[in-house]
């Protein structure tokens, strides 16, 4: 267990998201529930991981999953009571795990009482609480666009304003620079300190200093100053772990984000390596293949430019994004070996392990009728592709490959009905491979994705190296090979990923001749690589 008294714990800490929509229900409601994630806690702990990262469950109109909140200081009651998460917190702590709350902080439901009341008058005291621009109907303020498709503008008559959405229209965006806010947003965290949580996510965090006038979402100019308020009056008081989304984070300032001296946030997610399968310019939905070297340089610079001075995330999936061994391994022959090499390559290196439910089975993608999708994301881009004329086939394909639900399908628990998830009908269908893809299969094989998983969370918790080490890239511009050495002292290990379907001729460089072999998924043949292979070589004390 780790001593979460001492000051950046979070190193050494494997974190676990769970998308409470889609990992236990207990009701037979089909959708889950916080009771299930009770449930499940055991399974957490064999797994080993020392956070849980809970995607929201605060109250809210759902219009997309949770990330529209209508009261901060409670629960949804699809997903149970405040007494519930009470519960929960504590059977997580018990059992060494901290719950990380995930805070939508940049907007709110359009349901929200402060959205209500502002919305009824410049005059009400709300009112300043979102951003709003004078205009008239049918004349927007400006061509702002919103993430999930049309503009960012919606108009209200009553106040004869526009307010601002860089979402939905159900999500406008609160108004940072309005001091309220911000001291209502601060108290609002302290509460959830109160509760007993252990950390945060920070949703979209750099879209919080946002200036609509000079078109400004992202990195705003006052970022940072609001970032470090809220440090000093909430996360400082606490020994927390706090990670802040930053699709527009790059290196310099990654270091700010996670600056050693605590002034802002523990670490971010930033998603450089996962953008680079998409064409420069274009939206995700237009798929290009992954260019590997790049993807392994971008690695290494991430893990070189923040030693030291700043603190990676790992991670390769979350519920935005498409399940990784469908998306960079292969998800047929090798769904096995491949999905184990995904997790070699990322845990051996130095930041925090982000684990998203389902990822430690291997799940895969799912490819549905249109009908069957529940994401507003998704149901807009077919709109609007449709209404381009772009043929229905095309459409499916980017959807098959990019689209959120494929993270979303329910956890594939065992391979009775409803794959453990639910007696009821789940709210998104489960993945058909259910059967031989569960984790009650993979908890019984010593050679699963499972295994391998929780092997590699072993390992994290017993060589310093993983933690502390360095990172040096070998082979650089080798097409198939992914090669890294981490050092610490005398403590050295070599991660060797053979990334794709050929074997690849290899020998293991002078040194680590005689190396320990710390985890490996397929049996060695000496001179080759095989399909997917990966190992990771240790040398230094016993
Ligand atoms: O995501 C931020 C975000 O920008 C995503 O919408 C991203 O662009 C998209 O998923 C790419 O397909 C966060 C949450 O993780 C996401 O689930 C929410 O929908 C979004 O914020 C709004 O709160």
């Amino acid at each position: 267990m780790l001593d979460k008294t001492k000051k950046d714990w979070w190193k050494s800490a494997v974190v676990y998201q769970i998308y409470p929509k889609s990992f236990q229900d207990t009701t037979g409601s089909g959708v889950g529930d916080i009771p299930g994630i009770i449930r499940r806690l055991d399974y957490l702990q064999t797994l080993g991981i020392d956070v849980i990262w809970l995607s929201p469950v605060c109250a809210s109109p759902q219009v997309d999953n949770g990330y529209d909140i209508s009261d901060y200081r409670d629960i949804d009651p699809m997903f149970g009571t405040l007494a519930d998460m009470r519960r929960l917190i504590a059977e997580a702590k018990r059992r060494g795990i901290g719950i990380m709350m995930d805070l939508v902080l940049n907007h709110t439901s359009d349901q929200h009482p402060w959205f209500v009341q502002a919305r009824q008058g410049r005059e009400n005291p709300y009112h300043d609480y979102y951003v709003w621009r004078d205009g008239q109907p049918g004349r927007l303020p400006n061509g702002m666009q919103a993430v999930f498709g049309g503009p960012a503008w919606e108009w209200v008559p009553e106040v004869g304003q526009y307010y601002f959405h860089q979402f939905a229209p159900q999500q406008p965006d609160l108004n940072w620079e309005n001091p309220a806010v911000r001291r209502e947003i601060y108290d609002m965290i302290l509460w959830w300190m109160d509760q007993g949580v252990e950390g945060f996510r920070l949703d979209v965090i750099d879209q919080i200093a946002k200036d609509p006038d000079l078109e400004i979402t992202c990195n705003g100019p006052r970022l940072h100053e609001f970032l470090r308020e809220l440090s000093t009056e909430t996360f400082q008081k606490g020994c927390l772990v706090t990670v802040g989304e930053a699709w527009g984070a790059d290196i310099p300032r990654a270091r700010l984000y996670s600056a050693p001296d605590g002034s802002e946030l523990s670490m971010v997610f930033q998603f450089e390596q996962m953008v680079l399968d998409q064409q420069p310019g274009k939206e995700k939905w237009d798929l290009a293949p992954l260019p590997f070297v790049k993807m392994k340089q971008s690695f290494a610079r991430w893990q070189q430019g923040l030693h030291g001075c700043g603190w990676n995330s790992l991670f390769l999936n979350n519920h935005d994004l498409p399940r990784i061994v469908s998306r960079w391994g292969n998800d047929g022959a090798y769904r096995v070996r491949s999905a184990k090499l995904l997790a070699i390559m990322l845990h051996g290196m130095q930041g925090t392990p982000y684990i998203y439910q389902g990822e430690e089975l291997g799940m895969t993608n799912i490819q549905l009728p249109i009908e069957q999708y529940q994401d507003l994301e998704i149901r807009n881009f077919y709109q609007k592709r449709r209404a381009e004329g772009c043929p229905e086939e095309e459409i499916l394909r980017s959807i098959y490959a990019k689209g959120r639900d494929n993270a979303r399908t329910p956890m594939q628990w065992n391979a009775g009905p409803g794959a453990g998830f639910t007696t009821g009908t789940p709210w998104l269908p489960v993945n058909p491979n259910y059967r031989e893809i569960n984790a009650q299969a993979e908890m019984a094989d010593p050679d699963s994705v499972f295994a391998c998983y929780q092997k590699l969370i072993a390992l994290r918790k017993r060589y310093p190296v993983f933690v502390e080490g360095d990172f040096a890239l070998h082979e650089a511009e080798h097409p198939r090979l992914f090669v890294y050495e981490r050092s610490l002292g005398e403590e050295k290990l070599l991660v060797v990923c053979n990334f794709g379907d050929e074997a690849t001729p290899w020998k293991a460089p002078d040194p680590w001749k005689n190396a320990q072999v710390l985890i490996e998924n397929c049996p060695r043949q000496e001179g080759t690589l095989q399909p997917w292979e990966a190992r990771i070589l240790y040398c230094g004390k016993q």
